[in-house]
């Protein structure tokens, strides 16, 4: 039985991915380096600053700076990630997203956003989607990154729901291991060889139904 479905909200719900990419990328660039798009899938689903230790290792330049140094470089990322979120509309919402949401909500079942970052409230609410979510757990609640099962969980139990009638649907190989270690089904989203251990893989929302997952997965 599944009785909540919890979101990722970058590269699931909405294409954020590669707004936080080329925001790192920029950061790269300007410590003069290239930050290639195949390094940028590494930073999905990790906390922010996990990020920077990925992209900073991918320079050469992993003992270069202090944590104060640090903190200042990832918030200078942050600030241009931001510039991209600040024109984002629902437009921007991946296709079939909504519907699916609305969807699950209409067999009674509840949903709950389960995202790494702290701008998550932002981006939902430039994207309207506040509405379509019973409970939000991001960035900003959770101590412990993806794969800690922590933000699932905090949201299972937000629900009200065991994790064996939670179903995760996630784009980052650390989401689906979070998935995993919290007990939960997982739907991998973006047809990336590295979700292979998600309960089923899906390339996208359009034209998938929740009478289409409990036919998969239950
Ligand atoms: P922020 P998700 C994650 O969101 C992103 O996938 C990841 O690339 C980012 O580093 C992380 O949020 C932190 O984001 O800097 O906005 O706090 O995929 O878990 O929804
Ligand atoms: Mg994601």
């Amino acid at each position: 039985m599944i009785a909540c479905c919890l979101f990722d909200l970058d590269g699931v719900i909405v294409d954020t991915a590669r707004y936080h990419y080329l925001a790192w990328a920029s950061l790269a660039r300007e410590l003069g380096f290239e930050f290639t798009p195949a390094a940028g899938e590494a930073t999905k689903g990790v906390s922010r600053m996990a990020s920077l230790d990925i992209v900073l290792r991918a320079g050469g330049m992993d003992n270069r700076f202090s944590p104060a140094e640090k903190e200042r470089l990832a918030a200078e990322k942050n600030a241009r990630y931001l510039a991209y979120v600040a024109s984002m509309t629902p437009r921007e919402v991946l296709p079939g997203a909504v519907a699916f949401l609305r969807d699950v909500r209409a067999h009674g079942v509840l949903t709950v956003l389960g995202s790494a970052s702290k701008n998550a409230g932002t981006i939902l609410d430039r994207c309207e989607l506040r509405p379509l979510f019973d409970a939000v757990v991001d960035g900003t609640g959770v101590s412990h990154p993806k794969p800690d099962p922590e933000v699932f969980v905090k949201g299972a139990s937000a629900a009200g729901v065991r994790p064996e009638n939670c179903v995760v649907f996630e784009d980052a190989a650390a989401g689906i291991e979070a998935a995993a270690r919290a007990g939960m089904r997982s739907v991998g989203i973006g047809g990336s060889p590295l979700l292979a251990g998600a309960t089923m893989q899906l390339d996208g929302f359009e034209g998938f139904t929740f009478e289409m997952l409990c036919r998969e997965i239950d």
